[in-house]
């Protein structure tokens, strides 16, 4: 979709001098960088990947939405992080064999990649009869996806692992819907299968642009003031729900603890390709990208119907939700 020549992340309408009204993230202007005509098949739509660098390459694992309508994953490769070639077949299909099959038989989606050690942890949300479970799955060279377990009940998604240990134990974020609240909650396990010592982290804020839903997007950043959360936040209007994204920073050694939340949103949806879509006023992030300049780069889905990008300095998005 996107060439060189558009490379800049400037424009009259992202200058914070010109328009102090804009977002905190610049978005990319080659946006959207994948629609369903950069897949080599047939499918309905894509969104929502989850970015990694290795070797100087991207690598974006890709939710794609197949004809039949249930969610599976595919690999999209890059040289710069903005032009994106997809491999010709899927990766990770729903499962087909028990005992997975019947939490996946309604597809799977949000994949969100963290690297521990040398292998690359993909958690993703199983979709099945009983409702929507998070599951981790491992990859070590992006080719073949090994399932490792279902670590959720049913009523939980949006999972996020941190890339280390917490207290000598490993710990991701979630989202479980209780009383009809969708918070982000921090649980703890030995071994990546067995989780437990769950505690609650944030919840919706009433009034706020993330006043009727919240849940992880990014996994956890290490920063000198603790973990940096990037997070989705839903408001309900009368004209249905509007997707932002925010940032949150949690105590390093006990993430339970907020240190501080951001009051403005990091980017909400303005654009044509996040305003119109299979569900439009969506921006939905699921990964980012910090290069060595400080440049990170942030992947998320624009109205459920395409891959996009946008970026900001690190520091920038720390000031956010920095400590006074
Ligand atoms: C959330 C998830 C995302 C999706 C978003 C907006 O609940 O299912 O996959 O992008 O809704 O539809």
């Amino acid at each position: 979709m996107s060439n060189m020549s558009n490379m800049s992340n400037t424009s009259a309408s992202s200058n914070p001098v010109t328009d102090p009204g804009r977002d905190i993230l610049h978005r990319y202007e080659g946006n959207p960088v994948l629609t369903l005509h950069d897949i080599p098949y047939r499918c309905n739509t894509v969104f929502n990947g989850t970015p990694i660098k290795v070797d100087g390459k991207y690598l974006l694992l890709l939710r794609v939405e197949g004809q039949q309508g249930y969610s599976f994953f595919a690999m999209a490769r890059s040289d710069d992080g903005y032009n994106f070639t997809v491999d010709p077949e899927p990766c990770m299909l729903p499962a087909t064999e028990e005992p997975w099959a019947v939490w996946e038989e309604n597809g799977i989606e949000d994949p969100r990649m963290t690297k521990i050690g040398d292998t690359y942890y993909v958690v993703y949300t199983a979709c099945g009869r009983y409702g929507h479970r998070i599951a981790i799955a491992t990859t070590k060279d992006f080719v073949s996806y090994e399932r490792l377990a279902m670590v959720s009940g049913p009523g939980n998604k949006d999972g996020v692992l941190f890339p280390e240990k917490i207290n000598g134990l490993f710990a991701r974020l979630d989202r479980p819907i209780g009383a009809g609240i969708g918070s982000i909650w921090v649980s703890y396990s030995p071994d990546l299968i067995h989780w437990g010592k769950s505690e609650f982290v944030l919840r919706p804020r009433p009034r706020y642009w993330d006043s009727y839903r919240i849940g992880a997007s990014v996994p956890p950043i290490r920063t000198d003031y603790g973990w940096l959360e990037i997070y989705h936040g839903v408001k309900m209007t009368s004209a249905g729900p509007i997707y932002r994204a925010g940032a949150v920073m949690l105590d390093t050694d006990n993430p339970a603890k907020v240190i501080k939340q951001c009051v403005p949103p990091l980017i909400s949806p303005r654009e044509d390709y996040e305003r119109i879509g299979d569900v439009g006023n969506v921006v939905f992030v699921c990964g980012a990208i910090i290069e060595d300049d400080g440049e990170m780069k942030i992947y998320y889905g624009g109205a459920d119907t395409a891959i996009c990008v946008a970026t900001a300095n690190f520091d920038e998005i720390i000031e956010t939700c920095k400590p006074d």
